[in-house]
């Protein structure tokens, strides 16, 4: 069996894997077919809307609790495409943001994602294009952020208080909230204008949202291994998660999928 992929801490990321990173990114954004970061973006709101929050998918009547497992499913593919941009070595997986870390609380969204340029280069961990030419208005821009007081940043005790929720519809619910609050509090406003991750519309296509997401599968994966991986409502299990073709069951189990959680910072226990 091939070795798993392993998703880090930004925060820990050695300046070869950070590199490594930035370039099949670099790589990603410069391609516009179904390879590429656009794709990727498109996919979750505008224009294509296939993503479920809060029970609902405006592309389906049914309200299904499937933000967990569709996010699950929407990461791996885009964590594909991007190790298909990448060179064999050091072996990149997905960071995920630690938005509750001391740093989180010191400086909010982590350097890696907030550095103009690295020697003169643009850093795709900032910013990419939106280009959606069937939205209406047409979008052609690039991301917007802008980041609240991190002093606000969700706490380490709030995610611990989840992880004992026992059923999974409670967990669900109450982490989507707090994945709400972080979008909210990434995307923010300059007065006029929002920012994208607080726009659900846009949300994907800023590169914050990537390790974003990644956090909150990793909480999820550790609920999992407390309150059991299969620990789900049966009527869920056979829901194909379009326009993956994988369904709920397939997602349950990180290491079937090929990628496990560095344990870094937080313990898990
Ligand atoms: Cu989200």
């Amino acid at each position: 069996m091939a070795s798993l992929t392993v998703r880090k801490n930004v925060e820990s990321l050695t300046p070869p894997e950070l590199q490594a990173l930035r370039e099949a990114l670099l790589r990603m954004q410069s391609i516009w077919d179904n390879r590429g970061y656009n794709h990727f973006g498109s996919l979750h709101g505008i224009p294509n809307w296939y993503c479920n929050h809060h029970d609902r998918s405006i592309r389906t009547r049914q309200n299904l609790r499937l933000f967990l497992p569709w996010h699950r499913a929407y990461l791996l593919y885009f964590e594909k495409a991007l190790r298909d941009q990448a060179g064999p070595d050091p072996k990149i997986g997905l960071p995920w943001w630690d938005w509750t870390s001391p740093t989180s609380h010191t400086i909010g969204v982590p350097t890696a994602f907030a550095e103009p340029a690295i020697d003169g280069r643009f850093n795709p961990l900032l910013q990419a294009a939106i280009y959606a030419p069937a939205a209406n208005p047409p979008i052609w821009r690039w991301t917007r952020r802008f980041p609240g007081d991190p002093r606000w940043l969700p706490s380490g005790a709030l995610v611990d208080s989840l992880l004992n929720l026992s059923q999974f519809r409670d967990f669900s619910i109450q982490l989507e909230d707090v994945h709400d609050y972080v979008h909210g509090w990434a995307g923010g406003n300059n007065g006029s204008v929002g920012g994208d991750m607080g726009n659900l519309g846009t949300a994907a296509w800023d590169p914050l949202f990537w390790s974003h997401h990644c956090t909150i599968d990793r909480i999820w994966y550790m609920w999992q291994l407390r309150q059991g991986v299969n620990n789900i409502s049966p009527e869920l299990l056979p829901v194909v998660l379009q326009p993956f073709s994988l369904t709920v069951e397939d997602v349950l189990n990180i290491n079937a999928l090929g990628y496990e959680y560095a344990i870094s910072k937080v313990a898990i226990r």
